[in-house]
């Protein structure tokens, strides 16, 4: 048996830290009509008729509606990607990011 054992160095950080998620909110407006809104919703984000529906109306309600949460890359991409289709369109459908506590 060795008197002396060498063990690896302990790592600084065992892994890597969890990415910071950010969520995507969707702004109501009083122009993009309720149809485009929930296709924009199944197209960007995959989501079925119901669930783009209470998203939709969930924002027309209140203001807005956080559609769904991602890595910062992700979020920025899918919100660019929506806005741009509604400003393709001639709407000022609007979808945000913000960084989750
Ligand atoms: N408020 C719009 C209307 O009445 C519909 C709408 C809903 C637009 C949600 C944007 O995020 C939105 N035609």
């Amino acid at each position: 048996m060795p008197d002396i054992v060498l063990l690896p160095k302990p790592q600084a950080k065992a892994r890597a830290e969890r990415p910071r998620l950010y969520k995507v909110i969707l702004l109501n407006d009083d122009f993009t009509p309720r149809d485009f809104v929930v296709k924009v919703l199944k197209a960007v984000f995959r989501m079925t008729e119901a669930e783009a529906l209470g998203v939709m109306l969930t924002a027309h309600r209140r203001g807005a509606c956080v559609v769904a949460v991602f890595t910062r890359e992700v979020a920025e991409a899918k919100a660019r990607q929506a806005t741009d289709m509604g400003g393709q369109a001639g709407y000022p459908l609007a979808f945000t990011t913000e960084r989750e506590e």
